[in-house]
């Protein structure tokens, strides 16, 4: 006779934009969890209408992301949470509210600002209150450069540049991981500031030629969650997302859609 066994899930959840390219966003962040074996869920901020090449315009879900946040949280309770485009300051609110009430941990947040393509998806206001009520509830955050030179009002060239830009976002916000991605940079080394050692570490990113960089700043930041929710450390996790996304990107380097006839 078969016995079965009870096995559990490890649920994450994206809070995050739509994307119906499938690019970025919540499609891209639920299909990052399945390959990493978790179990991919999403609330969402935002709706994108959006080819695989650029956003054609933009409606904003806030009024129902509570609803949803609750409706889930008050049964599921998700190992790590990423947090992606967050359009509006009400969106911000209701979810700073949810990592409390529901004592969410290991959250990471990609502070998206805007699209490949250049255009923006959140508000200044919306940056402003993720900075001051979301990035202290964050594990790790994770700001590309023209992001991260944002964030400090600086311009962010080279590796000591990054370095000063991963500590100040820390220091200044109490996060106790930054990474400043540096895909944007002739160096391609991402730095990772740890604030409880005070130690920096650099992650060298290999240069792929590929026609598919929509959304790996997406995948990135869901694929550290992942790897936070299997209790690897902030360090672990972004080496096995770094060596997981480039492996993915190597193979599906050129992978593109069939014309349309
Ligand atoms: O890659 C940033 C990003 C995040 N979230 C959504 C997006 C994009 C880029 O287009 O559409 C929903």
């Amino acid at each position: 006779m078969e016995t079965t066994s009870t096995r559990f899930f490890i649920p994450v959840l994206s809070i995050a934009g739509s994307d119906p390219s499938g690019g970025a966003g919540i499609q891209q962040d639920i299909k990052t969890c399945e390959a990493h074996g978790c179990y991919g869920m999403a609330a969402i901020t935002a709706l994108t209408a959006q080819s695989p090449t650029k956003v054609t315009s933009l409606y904003n879900t806030s009024r129902f992301l509570e609803a949803q946040l609750n409706a889930l949280l008050d049964e599921v309770r998700p190992g790590a949470v990423k947090i992606g485009m967050v359009p509006d300051v009400e969106s911000v609110e209701i979810i700073a509210n949810a990592i409390k009430i529901y004592k969410l941990e290991n959250i990471v947040i990609d502070p998206v600002m805007a699209s490949t393509s250049g255009h923006i998806l959140a508000s200044e206001s919306a940056v402003s209150a993720m900075r001051q009520y979301l990035f202290p509830l964050a594990f790790v955050v994770t700001p590309n450069i023209p992001e991260a030179e944002i964030l400090i009002g600086k311009k962010v060239q080279g590796i000591e540049d990054s370095k000063y830009a991963a500590k100040a976002i820390a220091t200044t916000y109490g996060c106790p991981a930054v990474l400043v991605k540096g895909g944007h940079s002739k160096d391609m080394v991402d730095i990772l500031y740890l604030t409880d050692t005070d130690i920096f570490h650099s992650f060298p990113t290999e240069i792929i030629d590929t026609l598919n960089t929509h959304g790996t700043g997406c995948r990135l930041s869901t694929s550290i969650a992942c790897g936070l929710a299997k209790d690897l450390t902030p360090e672990k996790a972004i080496l096995s997302a770094k060596e997981w996304l480039t492996e993915d990107l190597r193979k599906n380097a050129f992978m593109k859609f069939p014309p349309i006839q």
